[in-house]
């Protein structure tokens, strides 16, 4: 069909020669060497770790890229309905061990370097984290990819390549310090750079109305603006137990136009560069909020950028096909990881309106047909709203299409609610404020099929709260739920390998990693006594480990046998750093008010505290300098010793958490109820042995089923309880809870140092209204530790806790989560290749 194919009478001769992935420790060694010696230009005289690392990686690329071409070749002549994930953060991490434990090469390729001197461990450690997103949703993606690949669905993921990932997080002083995460010093053996594939993409210019000459329809173009060329940068996506290698494409941008001549040669040297150097700032750099929303030109380019590249790419692809426009929607499903590619729906509509022509309603029944959206928010700080003149401004087309389906949209909500002038400023799509603002939640609503929330609680909350006047409009068809999911792929196998082993000995193998159902094989030994222990020893181990980065990351030496309480996430007031360090307090002053004797009897803590506050984050950058403020106390008071730490540890990412999450004794998920939609790290943490102290918020409520409640620490307000709690406040005295009367008076003491520092952070709960309920349930956070403190002492019971959890698990695959879009949001079907 194609010119570019090879002639029939060749292809026996190709298909000869088509390199074979390795499969055998010598092939392997082969290929490496080859690497070495061809690619890298080096030799046995001078192959260190790094060069070591880029040759296995290459190594294993090929082995992927193999798989990766049969996949695509057969959805090529196939052509099944394809999904297309739109993020703009995929948080990967690292691709190296991720690739070989899924392509069941570990073991020989271990062997295979170990020939040559090279241990596993500093090998992978060369690599730099793919840290192209800032927590949860980044993270989501990225256990998606694995998922969409593992589970054999034809699924693409589309993003875009960053320079610089999530700045690297340092602490001067007590205080976070932000450094430029420049992922792309070396070589990335990751990504295929595809020139060959490119967009030009349009910014600012006009619309210009004309009728056309042979229909005679008045038509609208979109002209005379900036163009910026998009180029395509492929990152196969390895699957576990499968043949299947999916893509993520990501798009990097450069000039449209080599550099200006004209002006380089008149010995205008600077302004000759300009416009390339501005080509570039598109795709330069992640911005570093998480559940926050900053409206920036240039953030609002990324997304447009990013959409109409991927767009266009997925409308080639289908256009291939030669398919009727109305068969779109039964061959591309598009989902919208939050509304972050929103302009996606208003993009394709301008394609498919003004420049194939189609009319109107056509053109959007098809639009609607084709999109799906993930809301992960209910924070009013991070709902995206841009300003009208600035959108209308860089995009002006785009601007009158909103307005029109605005329109469309009031009119059939006037007919539905004939009298009803509120709801009409309510849902429209323009909020009448100053400066007025395009909602771009309404939008993504309006132009999909499918809403879906990210746990229970969460898609309850959104149905009810913020788009309830949504589902009076469309009914509550249109919303769903999807619990969110984990990759047992990487959050056990990969992170807890001795786990992962133990239980696959019991189970009969590892057929757990692809169903994770099979989990509950574990409940029958949730009491054996042999099993506890080896159970125990395992946890154990884990915790060595993770003491072993916090000895040399901070000097500090922990008690291996203390319970390890962890937190570590994005720094929010909502997720509440600051009522695990107030709680951090008072077990200071508790600890610090006992006889010795009583000391001796009390269990020893290792707080644990991680994660990034955005850069402009005043108020989490408090909580940081209290955290450490605390712990440089805390550490330093001998009669405390080994009683209690308190660990901050510095640039929590992917790689870190690999170590963190086995080893908790308890990690904390203590969001004010009804704000964090779901929450991830919860999962891989009860999925790794640990338990959970936690409010009654997110996937905490579907753990709590799964697991059940005696295998869980809940304490606090409940969701529906929190607007009566902020009404209270604004109108009554405030009245701490004793406790944290305590702990406040200290820290104005200058306990931890100059209390001036944290005086916006108490104002924050004394004066303001404590929007995050902290006073409110400072005292049943205490009560629970306590109950912790009390329940740990029992191993054995703790034990089997922690067995019977993990038993419980199964849910939380991402599996089961893309299987559920699969099916009820984007109908694909699974296509494994290895079927003819
Ligand atoms: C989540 C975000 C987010 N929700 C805006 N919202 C961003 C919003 O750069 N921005 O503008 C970036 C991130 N991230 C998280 O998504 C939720 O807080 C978690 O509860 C949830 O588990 C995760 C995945 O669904
Ligand atoms: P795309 O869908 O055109 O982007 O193609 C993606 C990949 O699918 C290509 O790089 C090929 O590996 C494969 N492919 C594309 N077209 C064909 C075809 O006509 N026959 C077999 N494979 C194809």
């Amino acid at each position: 069909v194609i010119d570019s194919q090879i002639p029939i009478k060749f292809r026996e001769t190709w298909k000869k020669f088509v390199p074979k992935p390795f499969e055998t420790k010598e092939e392997f060694q082969k290929i490496f060497i080859n690497h070495v010696e061809t690619t890298l230009a080096r030799s046995l005289y001078n192959c260190d770790d790094a060069a070591a690392f880029e040759a296995t990686a290459l190594s294993a690329r090929d082995k992927l890229i193999s798989s990766w071409n049969k996949t695509q070749q057969k959805h090529s002549i196939r052509d099944p309905k394809r999904v297309y994930y739109l993020s703009l953060e995929f948080l990967m991490g690292r691709a190296l061990d991720n690739a070989l434990l899924n392509t069941e090469t570990k073991g020989i390729s271990e062997e295979g370097i170990n020939d040559f001197g090279f241990r596993m461990e500093d090998v992978l450690d060369q690599e730099p984290d793919a840290a192209l997103g800032n927590g949860g949703l980044g993270r989501l993606a990225a256990c998606f990819m694995d998922s969409l690949t593992s589970t054999n669905q034809p699924g693409w993921g589309y993003g875009l390549r960053y320079q610089y990932g999530i700045f690297k997080q340092k602490i001067v002083d007590g205080y976070q310090v932000e450094q430029p995460d420049y992922w792309l010093t070396f070589n990335n053996p990751w990504e295929i750079p595809r020139k060959e594939i490119s967009v030009d993409i349009m910014f600012y210019g006009y619309v210009r109305k004309y009728t056309d000459e042979v229909t005679g329809k008045q038509c609208k173009t979109w002209e005379g603006g900036d163009l910026i060329k998009a180029v395509a940068y492929d990152f196969p996506v390895p699957g576990y137990g499968t043949k299947n290698t999916n893509n993520l494409r990501l798009w990097s941008s450069v000039p449209t136009s080599e550099f200006d001549f004209q002006k380089f040669n008149d010995g205008d040297y600077e302004s000759s560069v300009s416009e390339q150097q501005k080509a570039e700032t598109i795709t330069a750099v992640l911005y570093p909020n998480d559940n926050f929303y900053s409206g920036k030109e240039l953030r609002l380019k990324q997304q447009y950028f990013w959409v109409t590249a991927s767009l266009h790419d997925i409308l080639r692809r289908f256009k291939k096909s030669k398919r009727p426009w109305k068969e779109f929607p039964d061959q591309v499903a598009i989902q919208l990881n939050d509304t972050h590619p929103t302009i996606a729906i208003v993009e394709l509509q301008r394609i498919l309106v003004d420049l194939e022509h189609l009319s109107w309603d056509e053109a959007w029944d098809i639009v609607t047909k084709t999109f799906g959206y993930t809301n992960h928010t209910v924070l009013p700080e991070a709902l995206e709203k841009w300003p009208v003149d600035l959108f209308g401004n860089l995009l002006p087309r785009h601007l009158e299409i909103i307005y029109d389906i605005n329109l469309f949209f009031l009119q059939k909500v006037e007919k539905l609610f004939p009298n009803d002038r509120e709801m009409l400023s309510r849902v429209s799509v323009i909020e009448e404020s100053n400066p007025r603002q395009v909602r771009m939640a309404y939008l993504a609503i309006i132009g999909s099929h499918k809403v879906n929330g990210v746990a229970e609680l969460h898609s309850k909350l959104i149905q009810t709260s913020i788009f309830k006047d949504f589902v009076k409009i469309y009914g509550p068809d249109k919303f769903t739920n999807v619990t969110n999911g984990i990759t047992p792929r990487r959050w056990l196998n990969q992170a807890n390998p001795l786990l992962s082993k133990l239980i696959s000995e019991k189970l009969g193998g590892y057929g757990f990693l692809t169903d994770l159902d099979k989990l509950t094989g574990l409940k029958k030994y949730a009491h054996d006594k042999e099993f506890q222990a080896r159970w125990i020893e395992i946890k154990n181990a884990n915790k060595r480990r993770l003491a072993d980065l916090i000895k040399s990351q901070t000097g500090i030496e922990v008690n291996n046998e203390a319970l390890f309480d962890i937190q570590v996430k994005r720094i929010h007031e909502y997720k509440r750093q600051q009522l695990n360090i107030l709680g951090v307090v008072h077990r200071y002053l508790t600890l610090k008010a006992m006889s010795k004797e009583e000391r001796s009897k009390q269990v020893p803590r290792v707080v644990i505290i991680g994660g990034k506050s955005a850069p402009g984050y005043y108020m989490a950058k408090v909580i940081i300098k209290l955290v450490t403020s605390v712990g440089a106390v805390v550490n330093n008071d001998e009669e405390i010793g080994d009683l209690l730490k308190v660990i901050f540890i510095e640039d929590y990412n992917v790689s870190k958490a690999e170590i963190i999450t086995p080893a908790s004794d308890i990690s904390q998920h203590i969001s004010t109820a009804g704000t964090e939609a779901s929450g991830t790290s919860n999962m891989k943490f009860v999925l790794n042995g640990g338990l959970i102290l936690g409010t009654v918020d997110g996937a905490n409520v579907e753990i709590t089923r799964e697991i059940g409640e005696d295998n869980i620490f809940l304490f606090g307000h409940l969701a529906e309880d929190v607007e009566d709690l902020r009404h209270k406040h604004r109108y009554s005295q405030f009245e701490a809870s004793p406790n944290l009367a305590k702990v406040f008076e200290v820290i104005e003491s200058g306990m931890f140092g100059h209390p001036g520092i944290f005086t916006n952070l108490i104002n924050s709960i004394r004066n303001d209204g404590d929007h995050y309920l902290v006073n409110d349930d400072f005292q049943s956070y205490l009560d629970a530790q306590d109950l912790i403190d009390k329940e740990f002492v029992d191993k054995d019971g703790w034990a089997s806790k922690s067995i019977n959890s993990v038993a419980g698990m199964g849910f939380f695959s991402s599996d089961r989560a893309i299987l559920e879009y699969a099916d009820s949001i984007w109908n694909i079907e699974a296509l494994p290749v290895e079927e003819s």
